[in-house]
């Protein structure tokens, strides 16, 4: 494989595009050993035909606010790949999404459903529609249009949506509510909804606990654990929410989460009630952790900076894409932090990766640390298609047993003779083997 003359063509064809030319450089990168020892790969072209999505689909959506006015926003949804599973991904609402965002998601989409041990395909979707600041009766006409156009696309069998950046429990309901009016049937077509009609439980813990669950495994090959351990959090969403409940629970001290105006510095560790409060702050929707620190004593407030230059021993980025930089893991470097997991998708910049690499720091990628998001969907699709509901107990024993499962897929397929294990590599070429490997048994299609 020629990754140099793949990426020159797909800049070529896509120029711009710089969130999915990275996501795909990288899989290429840490595959190609494994990929050139499979000829029949080459000859089935499985590069060419697994970087492209299956289809692009894009439309507008017409809504009305409040005062009356007539708004537009872009809606989208990418399927990419089906060859192990219906096309399986979340729904992003956020005034940065376009089009490269949600191939790059789509594209880790793919790789992250294969390691779940699920039968999922990769797709992804979203508008640039900013539900912040927006009222309830706002986001719901918002979301009743744009499932106006997506309802024709989708099915339980055939591509299921879900929640992402801007989508939770409201918007999926909002959603869930348009289709079940247009298909008029109450079916699985969306995942991480209520649990009165069809959700599971533990969905919205799924992507932190998982998250913690995979790190966990991380620092036992070193002999370590969570206890006594300070760890810094960026966001204070969902993700960041779960993550903060389970390491917590585990004996770690969280100090930190982080919004876009800055970041707050908690010394005596955000949990109890204050991880309850992350909830209370990201129901008043204006997308700020200010408040944090005038709720709580002994807080610092440290407005327009990244939680990444406090002195910590395990970093975890629940936020978004390139949220740490090579510089920002250089100062963690320096500070003594032994391990980082992206809670978020691709939450590092090749800089940083590089840098953890070549420190050998504990670094795992977001397709695998944040696959329990993912992988407790496919629990609901499960629960649905059964027509029955598990407890809270069996969702979760499941969700630890697939992230033990993917760590151990990382190592076997990622440890190096040294006995580092690169995880980015492990990742990519366990997911690549599944999805190629299917892919050849279907014939060129
Ligand atoms: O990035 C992700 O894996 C998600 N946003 C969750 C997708 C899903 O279908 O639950």
């Amino acid at each position: 494989m020629n990754v140099d003359k793949i990426m020159n063509n797909l800049e070529k064809k896509h120029p711009g595009e710089a969130e999915y030319l990275q996501a795909v450089r990288e899989v290429l990168e840490s595959i190609e050993e494994a990929y050139n020892e499979n000829p029949q790969f080459e000859s089935a072209n499985i590069i060419e035909r697994i970087i492209e999505p299956d289809r692009v689909l894009t439309f507008k959506v017409p809504w009305v606010d409040d005062e009356g006015n007539v708004k537009v926003n872009l809606g989208y949804r990418i399927q990419f790949n089906n060859a192990i599973g219906p096309y399986k991904g979340g729904l992003r609402f956020h005034p940065s999404v376009n089009l490269s965002i949600l191939k790059f998601l789509g594209f880790e989409q793919i790789f992250k459903n294969a390691l779940t041990t699920l039968p999922m395909g990769g797709g992804k979707g979203g508008s640039d529609f900013d539900p912040k600041g927006k009222s309830n009766a706002e986001v719901m006409r918002f979301c009743q249009s744009f499932m106006l156009e997506l309802w024709k696309y989708i099915g339980p069998e055939t591509d299921v949506p879900a929640g992402d950046i801007g989508v939770g429990g409201r918007e999926i309901g909002f959603l869930y509510g348009m289709y079940k009016r247009l298909a008029g049937d109450h079916t699985g077509v969306l995942t991480g909804k209520g649990s009165n009609w069809g959700g599971s439980l533990i969905r919205p813990e799924a992507t932190g606990y998982g998250g913690i669950y995979f790190a966990k495994e991380m620092l036992k090959t070193n002999n370590e654990t969570f206890k006594g351990k300070t760890i810094s959090i960026s966001g204070f969403g969902n993700v960041a929410w779960g993550a903060a409940l389970k390491a917590t629970e585990l004996g770690g001290k969280v100090v930190t989460i982080s919004g876009p105006d800055g970041y707050v510095y908690d010394p005596e560790g955000i949990s109890d009630k204050k991880i309850e409060y992350m909830l209370e702050l990201r129901s008043s929707n204006e997308d700020i952790v200010k408040p944090y620190s005038f709720a709580f004593e002994g807080v610092e407030f440290h407005e327009g900076k990244c939680p990444w230059e406090v002195k910590v021993d395990i970093a975890l980025p629940c936020a978004t894409q390139n949220e740490l930089t090579g510089d920002d893991a250089k100062k963690l470097i320096q500070n003594g932090v032994m391990l980082v997991a992206e809670i978020s998708n691709m939450g590092c910049t090749p800089q940083a990766v590089e840098e953890f690499h070549k420190n050998k720091i504990l670094f795992a990628p977001g397709k695998a640390v944040n696959a329990g998001g993912v992988a407790t969907s496919g629990l609901e699709m499960t629960q649905n298609s059964m027509k029955l509901r598990w407890n809270s107990k069996e969702v979760d024993d499941r969700l630890h047993e697939i992230m033990c499962n993917i760590h151990e897929q990382c190592v076997k397929h990622g440890k190096r003779e040294d006995g580092y294990v690169d995880y980015v590599k492990g990742a990519n070429i366990a997911g690549f083997l599944k999805v190629a490997n299917s892919m050849l048994d279907m014939g060129v299609i």
